[in-house]
């Protein structure tokens, strides 16, 4: 089976999450798009999605999804997001995909956050995948001088500026070995829009593709 089948097969496990007349709470990525694709397919039994993208938000306009503003919804049931890495306390390393900003927004809302990843983003400490901060860009030396400190390797990443007019660094060389503190630690750098860590609001279902079927992790 290959990765592409895998990230399907946990999308598609994510339907049996959905309540009926619901507002979903849609990620970014290629995991997700499944989702969004598989999503269509029901989409005369939810109401609409909350977006964490454009790319996402054009994607679910296409298949007739509405798409509602956050500030219109109080508060949404499930929110289904991929991830780049996630650790057996479901902390995640996200923003591969440039969105963690919007996600950990969305995310935060949500009641449930159900991770969708196929069995090769499963490490037992994350930092391999290299760690996205989204910054203001004005701060970008300023804050790569501090991920320095921290004893990272900071890559500004060229050619990207996010949904909110932001720059990425990508943090190379960490073993994150505590989550939650370099969280905190990461968000208090001045210049700091968001981090990727997302520890203090892990997951709280995972939903795993692997050769032999999805496992469900809680
Ligand atoms: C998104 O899912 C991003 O945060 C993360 O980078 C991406 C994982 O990528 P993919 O699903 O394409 O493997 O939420």
């Amino acid at each position: 089976m290959t990765q592409d089948e895998m990230k399907r097969n946990a999308a598609r496990s994510a339907l049996a999450f959905i309540p009926e007349n619901s507002i979903v709470g849609v990620g970014t990525g290629s995991t997700v798009n499944h989702f969004i694709d598989a999503l269509a397919e029901i989409k005369h039994k939810i109401t609409g999605a909350v977006s964490s993208s454009e790319q996402s938000t054009a994607r679910l306009t296409a298949l007739g999804i509405p798409v509602f503003d956050l500030n219109d919804v109080a508060s949404f049931n499930v929110y289904i997001d991929g991830a780049d890495e996630i650790n057996p306390q479901r902390h995640m390393i996200k923003g591969g995909g440039a969105a963690l900003t919007r996600e950990k927004i969305v995310a935060a809302v949500a009641d449930t956050f159900i991770c969708i990843v196929d069995s090769s983003k499963q490490v037992d400490v994350m930092g391999r995948f290299p760690l996205p901060v989204e910054v203001i860009p004005m701060a970008s030396a300023y804050v790569s001088r501090e991920l320095s400190k921290l004893g990272g390797k900071p890559v500004l990443r060229q050619g990207v500026i996010t949904d909110n007019g932001n720059q990425i660094i990508d943090v190379h060389g960490l073993a994150i070995t505590d989550p939650l503190q370099l969280e905190q630690q990461l968000n208090n750098i001045v210049g700091v829009v968001t981090n990727g860590i997302f520890a203090q609001r892990n997951a709280d279902i995972v939903l795993v593709g692997t050769a032999n079927g999805t496992q469900t992790l809680k």
